[in-house]
C-alpha cells in the first residue's frame, strides 16, 4: 500500500556576501537543487545575516539581487521551492528576537563563528556578530525544518538551534521540530586554494583562493594551476597532504570518481596535469550555471516576481508559526 505521507521542509540560506565560490556550491548550493521534488523547500537570501559586517548600501542591494538569480541559475525552481529575501519576511526578525531570551550568553560565546569573525572584524564586533546563530535558528524553526542542507562549518549552528528549540519545547510544549544537519559526505569543507589549511570563503581578500562560480573557464584554470600542493608529486589522498586532498575532492565531486580511481587516472604523472583535468573538470560542472545566469541577468522583471512570490509564501508559513509562539508565551493575540 503507498501512503501518501506529507513532504518533509527544508531550509537553508545564504549571504548575499559576494558571488557564490566553489565551495558554497559543492558545500551547499548543489544539493539544495535536487532537494526539490521531494521536499517542502524554503532558500533565503539572508541579508540581515550579512548587515554583522559593514556593508556599502548599493553594493548590499545589487548582490543581494544578483544571489538571487545566481540561486535560479545554481537550478533553484521558484515555482517548486519558496526562494526568497529574509528581509522580506519581517516574522524572522520577530522570532529571533523571542529565541534571544531563550539563548544563552555562554552558548553564544563558544561559537567558533562569532570567534573567527570578531577576531577578523575586530573594529567593528557588534551584537547582532554575536546574537547571529539566534537569527540563524529563528530561520531554521519558523518553516519546522527537518532538514538544513549545509557545508560542514554550519554545524555548530545547527546544534545551537536543536538546544534552543528542545528549551523552548521543554518549558511551553512541543512547537518547534528539532531540525537535523544535512551536511554531503563529499565537500562538506572545501579548502582555499592559496591556504589548503583555511576554508574557501566568498569574502577573501585573495580572489586566487577561491573560485567563483561564474568565473570563465580561463580563470578557472589559472587558478587550478597556481593553486597550493606539496613538493612530492605524487596523486594520492593522504594526511598532511591538504593541497592535495583539496582537489582530489574537487575533481571526484566534479567528475564523479572516487580517490582510489582518481589515483590510478594520474599514477604516473605530475601535478601539472592533474590540476589542468581538475581545472576542465570544474569549468565544465559550472558551465550551466554560467550560462543560465547570462540569461536570467536580463530578467530583471522576472527576478523580482520570483522573490515577491517567494516572499509571500515563506510569510504565510512563518507567520503562523509566530502566532502560536506568541500565544504560547503569552501575548495577547
Ligand atoms: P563569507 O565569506 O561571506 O563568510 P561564505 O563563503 O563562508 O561567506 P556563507 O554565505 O556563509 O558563505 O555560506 C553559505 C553556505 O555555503 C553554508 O551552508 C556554508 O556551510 C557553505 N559553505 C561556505 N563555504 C564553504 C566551503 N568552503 N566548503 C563547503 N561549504 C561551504
Ligand atoms: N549562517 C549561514 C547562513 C545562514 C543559514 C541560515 C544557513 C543563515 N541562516 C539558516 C542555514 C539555515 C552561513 O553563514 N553560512
Amino acid at each position: 500500500m503507498v501512503f501518501n505521507m506529507p513532504k518533509k521542509t527544508i531550509l537553508s540560506g545564504i549571504q548575499p556576501t559576494g558571488v557564490f565560490t566553489l565551495g558554497n556550491y559543492i558545500g551547499a548550493i548543489r544539493n539544495w537543487a535536487s532537494m526539490q521534488e521531494e521536499y517542502d523547500c524554503f532558500y533565503a537570501i539572508v541579508d540581515l545575516h550579512a548587515i554583522t559586517v559593514r556593508q556599502d548600501p548599493n553594493v548590499l542591494r545589487r548582490q543581494s539581487l544578483d544571489c538571487y538569480a545566481l540561486l535560479l541559475a545554481c537550478g533553484l525552481d521558484p515555482a517548486k521551492s519558496a526562494v526568497f529575501i529574509q528581509s522580506h519576511v519581517p516574522a524572522h526578525s520577530q522570532l529571533s528576537w523571542i529565541l534571544s531570551c531563550y539563548t544563552q550568553f555562554g552558548e553564544l560565546s563558544r561559537m567558533t563563528q562569532f570567534k573567527d569573525k570578531s577576531s577578523r572584524y575586530s573594529e567593528n564586533i557588534n551584537a547582532g556578530l554575536f546574537t547571529y546563530p539566534v537569527l540563524q535558528a529563528a530561520d531554521i524553526l519558523i518553516y519546522n525544518a527537518h532538514y538544513v542542507p549545509v557545508g560542514a562549518d554550519q554545524k555548530q549552528h545547527l546544534e545551537l538551534a536543536r538546544d534552543i528549540a528542545v528549551r523552548f519545547n521543554t518549558v511551553h510544549g512541543e512547537t518547534f521540530t528539532l531540525p537535523e544537519p544535512y551536511i554531503p559526505k563529499e565537500g562538506a569543507k572545501v579548502m582555499s586554494l592559496t591556504d589548503p589549511t583555511a576554508k574557501m570563503s566568498k569574502s577573501d581578500d585573495n580572489a586566487n583562493s577561491y573560485v567563483s562560480i561564474l568565473d570563465p573557464p580561463e580563470m578557472i584554470m589559472k587558478k587550478f594551476k597556481r593553486a597550493v600542493t606539496d613538493s612530492d608529486s605524487v596523486v594520492c589522498y593522504k594526511e598532511g597532504k591538504d593541497g592535495v586532498n583539496n582537489l582530489m575532492t574537487i575533481y571526484g565531486v566534479a567528475t564523479g570518481m572516487t580517490n582510489p580511481q582518481i589515483e590510478s587516472e594520474f599514477a604516473g604523472k605530475g601535478y601539472g596535469d592533474f590540476k589542468t583535468k581538475t581545472g576542465e573538470a570544474v569549468a565544465e560542472m559550472l558551465r550551466p550555471v554560467r550560462e543560465e545566469y547570462a540569461r536570467l541577468s536580463a530578467e530583471k522583471d522576472y527576478i523580482r516576481d520570483c522573490y515577491t512570490a517567494g516572499a509571500e509564501r515563506a510569510a504565510a508559513v512563518a507567520q503562523a508559526t509566530l502566532r502560536e509562539v506568541y500565544d504560547k508565551i503569552g501575548f495577547v493575540v
